[in-house]
């Protein structure tokens, strides 16, 4: 196979402070696990402030000693409950300093974190379940209880309950503490549900060496320091929030002010309330903050980055215009953390996602652009589906190591900027959420009006791209409501991924095998 490199490590060097050397490998941290880099970064100076819920009030810090203690507590509790490295665990809830010390403390006990979006309705949860076979769910969420009754009911746990499980005893306190931090690098870590290019949700393993290499390449390339702080507004069950704005702050020893929601007026309030120096947000987000009176405020921090979905280079230049300061794009995968990111020190050019990260490689697919990449933070698998991996890597022409399909299609210039220009796979996404188009023509093809139905995104400045669904109405309607397909839908899937328009079709597009041609679906004029 032939096709353009982007990610010579020359490229990486722009990334590294003054240049770096071009030739320089890219280490990661020794031991090579995220645990063991966590650990050292905040066992010095115990007292320093490391995370913080805002509905707390301002001095309600954990400081870095109280969450390595708690978080290694909490794991000696875990143990002490019988779970044991290896171990799959549901964490869900609101973003709060409990839900950090639960993933963390399942992290440094060897268990596997599976992060699941709170919203999810019974047969999103049942599909994760029955696929990864948890034993435990720190989750606290009223309705899942129900759906969770197989499960060990001492192992269904609030994250806000955690600190009064049963303890060990003294005699095996030695023991639980000695199962601490000793996962291997390659030991899995996260396990983190998307639809990759097609199907059902699979299940992405990523490993303690894969987590730290995407915590690592985005702390050396945006001089994440421990003087740096971060409103963290960003769901903890994603990538972007968890994968990088929680095991950022762990790995660099900095701290972060959490919010369990997305507010501008709180956002642009605590970022001088709290001395913050970094805000990390999705296109949506940046969409309210630009049009909030005192966007200004954004200006006074080191860095602002987006990603998770493209931002335009119109929204882009607004911001420059209100802020002084060019917003940094990044672009990562569940599968692969952050893979490309703009330059901290270089321009930072509207529309490009920038160049690879260091220790990532980026090639473009000779036949029809598709972005492949490979690299210490690309992930291990799909979790008890050794096929789909197939599918996911394509050989190396080199015999070098296989690469992984983004699904993504991109252009890369002669100064090795990467611009995302298209997807290969069915793909929606809203407000930084993926949506499945075939799991919510499922959904919707369920309500008695439905004879047939086929969704797609369509732009919009606020989402990105909005959910719409074209439907063939069933003999004897005459018309269906987006209220009534939304309030019907919801039993079955979580809002973010509901119709936001329908529009009434004699008959969908299909191609000459019969399959729904989605791309040929237009709103009407
Ligand atoms: C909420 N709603 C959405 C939505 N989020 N609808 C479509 N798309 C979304 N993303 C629904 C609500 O349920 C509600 O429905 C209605 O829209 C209005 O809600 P809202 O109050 O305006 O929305 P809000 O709660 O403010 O949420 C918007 C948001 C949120 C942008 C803050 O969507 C969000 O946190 N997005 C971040 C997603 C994220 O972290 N992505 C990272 C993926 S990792 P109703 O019917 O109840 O009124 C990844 C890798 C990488 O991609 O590169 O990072
Ligand atoms: P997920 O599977 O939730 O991790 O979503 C990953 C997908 O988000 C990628 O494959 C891209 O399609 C998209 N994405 C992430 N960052 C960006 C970005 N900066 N610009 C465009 N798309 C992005």
């Amino acid at each position: 196979m032939s096709g353009s490199t982007v990610g010579a490590p020359r490229h990486w060097s722009a990334h590294l402070p003054g240049g770096g050397d071009p030739e320089e490998a890219f280490d990661l941290p020794a031991p090579g696990t995220l645990v063991g880099a966590w650990t050292a970064a905040l066992a010095p100076e115990p007292d320093r402030p490391l995370l913080l819920d805002v509905g707390a009030g301002p001095d309600a810090w954990t400081t870095r000693g109280e969450f390595l203690d708690r978080t290694a507590g909490v794991a000696t509790r875990l143990h002490a409950a019988g779970l044991r490295s290896g171990d799959r665990v549901l964490v869900s809830g609101p973003s709060s300093v409990d839900l950090a010390v639960a993933h963390v403390a399942c992290l440094r006990l060897g268990l596997v974190v599976v992060p699941t979006n709170g919203s999810y309705r019974e047969a999103e949860l049942a599909h994760v379940v029955a696929d990864c076979t948890p034993r435990a769910a720190l989750v606290d969420h009223d309705g899942w209880v129900d759906l969770l009754r197989d499960l060990d009911g001492d192992l269904l746990v609030a994250p806000t309950a955690l600190d009064g499980l049963p303890g060990a005893d003294a005699r095996e306190v030695g023991d639980e503490r000695s199962a601490l931090d000793t996962a291997s690098p390659d030991a899995p870590a996260v396990i983190g549900y998307t639809s990759g290019t097609t199907g059902r949700p699979k299940g992405a393993v990523l490993t303690q060496a894969n987590l730290l290499a995407g915590a690592e390449a985005v702390r050396v390339a945006w001089r994440w320091s421990d003087a740096d702080r971060l409103v963290l507004c960003l769901p903890l069950f994603h990538m972007h929030g968890l994968g990088v704005g929680l095991h950022g702050t762990l790995l660099a020893g900095a701290s972060a002010v959490l919010q369990d929601s997305f507010d501008p007026d709180a956002v642009l309030g605590d970022l001088g309330d709290h001395d913050a120096t970094l805000f990390f947000g999705v296109p949506t987000m940046y969409h309210r903050l630009a049009d909030h009176p005192d966007v200004s405020a954004l200006g006074r921090l080191r860095l602002c980055v987006a990603g998770s979905a493209p931002l335009s280079a119109d929204l882009h230049r607004r911001l420059a215009g209100a802020t002084g300061a060019a917003v940094l794009e990044r672009y990562g995968m569940t599968e692969t953390v952050m893979l490309a990111s703009n330059p901290y020190d270089a321009e930072r050019r509207p529309g490009s996602v920038g160049i690879p990260l260091p220790g990532v490689d980026v090639r473009l697919a000779p036949d029809g652009g598709e972005i492949l990449v490979r690299g210490p933070n690309v992930f291990a698998g799909y979790w008890g589906r050794p096929a789909a991996i197939e599918e996911a890597f394509v050989d190396d022409p080199d015999g070098g190591a296989p690469w992984f399909r983004t699904g993504d299609l991109g252009t890369v210039d002669d100064d090795g900027y990467l611009t995302i220009v298209g997807r290969a796979k069915e793909l929606i996404i809203s407000g930084g959420f993926n949506v499945y188009p075939r799991e919510v023509d499922d959904a919707l093809g369920l309500h008695p009006a439905v004879a047939e139905v086929a969704v797609a995104g369509v732009p919009s400045e606020e989402w990105g791209e909005e959910v719409v669904a074209w439907v063939v109405l069933a003999d004897g309607h005459d018309c269906l409501a987006v209220d009534e397909l939304r309030d019907f839908a919801r039993e079955h899937l979580a809002t973010y991924k509901l119709p936001r328009r329908v529009v009434a079709v004699d008959a969908l597009p299909r191609n000459a095998l019969g399959k729904v041609t989605r791309h040929e679906l237009r709103l009407p004029d």
